[in-house]
């Protein structure tokens, strides 16, 4: 019996983005949701700086990546079977592998996520890709609340947006391929999660609350694609896969099918990547 019904599905296809129930019990929440903190706070441990001292980047989230290899705790999330069968249901897949997990902490003050497309930073082509944005407490829209371009995820791929700020980032709002198509924000009640398709365009309201935006992420992608080209992009890079190859790899697991519980061997070389995620195609 699949997760999401029909008429999710259509609706995802429609819009590019959905807000989802029920895929994630108020136990898991419970367990999962101080598992993502701890994490964090090993993670960033060593980070005394105030808000005031960050670059804009770092001012919008703080970004820890890959938990699933160094937090075990964390790792059943990153490879729940619920997840991950509407993954493979939005994607369109038989088999779906994980791009990558994270943790997106809006602090308090945190400024806005800027406008962009995921799928634009990575050297992937066409290959489909969806992310889940789970709120361990919910959002609204005073704490941090997502925002989508309906339909945008239509437009293709447009230029990607700096968000580190190294250059002048693409305002890709305006792009004509939009056609004046304004942002819809959404607030998730506790317990829900929202998916969005890699070319949606997206972004995110500042956190204007005392309290810290919690949300972990995970990024799919359909198995059996290839690497479209050979710019830098540290899960392919690491797992050894060239332009032309099947992205797969230590790094980059079958999320589904698997077994319930069956948590996949950590790669190798673990801990966050170096460089940013989001990084501009040069
Ligand atoms: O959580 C945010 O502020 C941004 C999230 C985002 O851009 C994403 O999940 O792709």
């Amino acid at each position: 019996m699949p997760v999401l019904s029909p008429q999710q599905v259509a609706d995802f296809q429609r819009d590019g983005y959905l807000l989802s129930s029920g895929l994630l019990s108020a136990d898991e929440l419970a367990t999962f949701g101080p598992a993502v903190d701890a994490a964090v706070a090993s993670r960033t441990v060593d980070d005394t700086r105030s808000l005031a001292d960050k670059g804009l980047y770092e001012q919008s989230f703080v970004q820890c990546m890959r938990l699933w290899e160094t937090d075990s705790a964390v790792a059943p999330l990153t490879f729940h079977p619920a997840l991950a069968e509407s993954a493979a249901q939005l994607l369109g897949a038989e088999r779906v592998r994980l791009w990558q997990d994270q943790a997106l902490y809006k602090e308090p003050g945190g400024r806005e996520t800027d406008a962009h497309q995921d799928a634009t930073f990575w050297p992937i082509g066409d290959t489909p890709l969806v992310s889940v944005w789970i709120p361990l407490a919910g959002s609204t829209f005073a704490s941090g609340a997502m925002g989508y371009v309906p339909g945008s995820h239509k437009a293709g791929r447009l230029h990607p947006v700096d968000l580190t700020y190294t250059t002048e980032p693409y305002d890709i709002l305006s792009d004509p391929a939009l056609g004046g198509s304004t942002t819809t924000y959404v607030e998730a009640p506790t317990g829900s999660v929202i998916w969005h398709h890699g070319l949606t365009v997206h972004q995110a309201m500042a956190n204007t609350t005392d309290a810290p935006r919690r949300v972990f992420t995970i990024v799919y992608i359909a198995d059996g694609y290839p690497r479209d080209a050979a710019w830098p992009v540290f899960p392919l890079d690491r797992d050894g896969v060239e332009a032309g190859e099947p992205m797969e790899g230590p790094g980059m697991p079958i999320v589904w099918p698997r077994e319930p519980g069956d948590i996949p061997p950590v790669p190798e070389v673990t801990g966050e990547q170096t460089g940013p995620q989001f990084e501009v195609p040069q």
